[in-house]
């Protein structure tokens, strides 16, 4: 495995960090190299544009992108770059109930998707990122075999709690 970032994560503020955390976490148990910083939308619009059309040259693979409120970062990123972003919608402070997040990720207009995970699903973003990388390495291929297997196990062993203690 290179030791250069293999997926980017951004997101549009420092704010975001706790959620997008999660995401950076998952590649890291799975030692995929990553980079991680703060890209606004809005407030930095020059440095998304960078951001974005460089980042095929310089390795990235996949692009994780999360924002909050008005969040165009995922979909500007997506409009700019031919590589696949995984757009996460966060509950930010700004956010009314964190539709407004959903929809301006999801809701992308023909020819530019944006694979948008759960609100706050920072988890499954690193998740869909690892699996991305999985089609082209074989080590990350079996650490995604191994972490479905360990989800699998766990429920088994509750099936045979339930089996065992009963539902009361
Ligand atoms: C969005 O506005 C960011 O992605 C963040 O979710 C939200 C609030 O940003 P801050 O005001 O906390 O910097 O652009």
């Amino acid at each position: 495995m290179t030791n250069k970032p293999l997926v980017g994560i951004i997101m549009g503020s420092q704010s975001d960090l706790p959620v997008m955390r999660a995401a950076a976490e998952f590649l890291e148990d799975a030692n995929i190299p990553f980079d991680l910083t703060i890209v606004s939308a809005h407030r930095t619009p020059q440095r998304m544009i960078e951001y974005a059309n460089s980042a095929r040259e310089r390795g990235l693979k996949v692009i994780i992108a999360g924002a909050g409120g008005a969040a165009h970062l995922p979909g500007m990123v997506a409009s700019l770059t031919t590589l696949p972003v995984i757009g996460v919608p966060v509950k930010s402070r700004n956010s009314i109930d964190g539709w407004d997040s959903i929809l301006s990720i999801l809701q992308m207009p023909g020819g530019i998707p944006v694979a948008t995970v759960a609100l706050d699903g920072g988890k499954n973003a690193g998740i869909l990122a690892a699996s991305i990388v999985s089609t082209f390495d074989d080590t990350v291929a079996e650490y995604m075999t191994n972490y479905k297997q360990q989800l699998t196990d766990k429920v088994m062993r509750s099936v045979d709690q339930v089996a065992e203690k009963g539902w009361k």
